[in-house]
């Protein structure tokens, strides 16, 4: 048995929470191998919408176990805020949910350092989510930081102790931010009594012994391939890596392991935060793709970037991660064009270039756009390629033509039941 991926093509927010919800009814166990709490994975059904944060969106069906992977970064307060919204809606996650012990913790303190570095930046700030992202991932390769594991260790209080003094030695170096420390540190330790309630698991044995015994595994993606900490628009980027490479030491699973990889692109294209965008529309376009895609952080509720697909980037994000699959969110979005846009190549000092130059951020390039006819006509409730207007599978058909590979499904709407299957 192999583990299949799912991952986002772009800077996040493609739809992964949507898809994942779908295709787990496949899978035995759903698991979040990269990333923490500034991912913010959409669900809707039953009339109902739900961001999950920390949790595996495998977590509303009931068979499916989840697991929290060592690659994440876990805040204890946020993830038993999520447990509190499954318990409200009647969702048993009991006996369903794993933690690796090998997962590192966020501290309150690291979000005071997220926050106050980048304050401290002023122009130039990544427009990180406040999460503590960076800086935990800093003491994970650091070697100073504290994993789920070490919660039951004696020294766990001396250690917690001596990180929470080193991170504010560090934050003096920067100007003051408003902090309620004591008040964070009090819920904080609230929360891992909670967390302390779930089942921890060594997690590479977990997945490993779950492959021998047959069982079917999803890998959750979480931000974008565009994010990635070594090949995205550094330093614009995420501390983790996001590609598939991050599912192998995020889960403890080898390379030959690894079986379908089902990457996600929305029919446009969305950034939230600073860094380079060369598709992004500052116009009344890009407007219009924010309001008629309602586009706007789970995490933060900031108003994301708004541009037209971008297949140079995702034929960079497509080889990097072996995608052998294609699915296509948010078509219903470009509903009412007459025309849409793509970028097929980019003008790098006046060359016609079919690769990502290195800097996105200093050099001198630009995207070239090929027109495609839209379909200008409503997609909602579709769920056969037969009822797509000719245009919109024309559409669809164009991406599969320039990227190489097939698109598998196209969503239609925000619904679990909007979706098409092809093939
Ligand atoms: P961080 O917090 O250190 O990971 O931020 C670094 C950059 O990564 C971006 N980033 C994201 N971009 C899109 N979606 C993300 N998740 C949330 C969501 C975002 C939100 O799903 O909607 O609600 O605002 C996500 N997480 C990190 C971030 O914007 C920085 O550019
Ligand atoms: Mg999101």
């Amino acid at each position: 048995m192999a583990v299949d991926v799912l991952l986002g093509l772009q800077w996040g927010d493609e739809g992964k929470g949507k898809i994942v919800d779908v295709l787990a009814p496949q899978y035995d166990i759903i698991a979040r191998f990269q990333g923490g709490p500034n991912a913010g994975h959409t669900l809707i059904f039953d009339g109902k919408k739900f961001v999950l944060h920390t949790v595996p969106s495998g977590i509303f069906r009931r068979e499916q176990h989840n697991l929290i992977g060592n690659g994440v970064v876990i805040d204890p307060i946020t993830l038993s805020k999520e447990l509190d919204q499954l318990d409200a809606a009647g969702i048993d996650y009991r006996g369903r949910l794993f933690v690796a012990r090998k997962a590192h913790m966020i501290l309150p303190t690291h979000r005071l350092l997220d926050a106050a570095r980048e304050n401290a930046k002023g122009e130039r700030k990544i427009g990180s989510t406040l999460k503590g992202i960076g800086p935990t991932y800093m003491d994970k390769t650091g070697r100073n930081g504290m994993r789920v594991g070490d919660l039951t260790a004696p020294d766990f209080q001396d250690r917690y102790k001596r990180l929470k003094e080193k991170h504010l030695q560090l934050v003096g170096l920067y100007p003051y931010i408003e902090f309620d420390l004591a008040g964070e540190e009090k819920a904080w330790f609230e929360a891992v009594d909670r967390l302390k309630e779930l089942p921890f698991v060594d997690g590479e044995y977990y997945i490993n012994e779950a492959l021998d015994a047959g069982k079917k595994i999803l890998a959750e993606g979480a931000q974008g391939s565009m994010l990635d900490i070594d090949f995205g628009t550094y330093p614009y980027v995420t501390s983790s890596n996001t590609i598939t490479a991050g599912v192998c030491t995020g889960l403890g699973v080898a390379p030959q392991k690894i079986g379908e990889v089902i990457g996600i692109t929305k029919a446009y294209c969305t950034r939230v935060g600073g860094g380079p965008f060369p598709t992004e529309l500052h116009d009344g376009t890009g407007e219009f793709l924010r309001k008629e895609g309602a586009e706007f952080g789970a995490t933060t509720g900031r108003p994301r970037r708004c541009g037209w697909i971008d297949l140079v980037q995702l034929r960079y994000t497509i080889m990097l991660s072996g995608v052998t699959q294609l699915v296509v969110t948010k078509v219903d979005v470009l509903n009412k064009f007459e025309t849409i846009r793509a970028a097929d190549a980019y003008r790098v000092e006046g060359e016609i270039s079919r690769e990502l130059p290195f800097d996105l951020v200093h050099e001198n390039y630009e995207a070239v756009y090929t027109d495609i006819d839209g379909w200008n006509s409503d997609l909602s409730g579709t769920k056969t390629e037969s009822e797509l207007p000719e245009a919109c599978v024309n559409y669809v058909m164009f991406l599969e033509n320039k990227l190489g590979v097939p698109v598998t499904m196209v969503s239609t709407g925000p619904d679990r039941e909007e979706l098409v299957l092809r093939k």
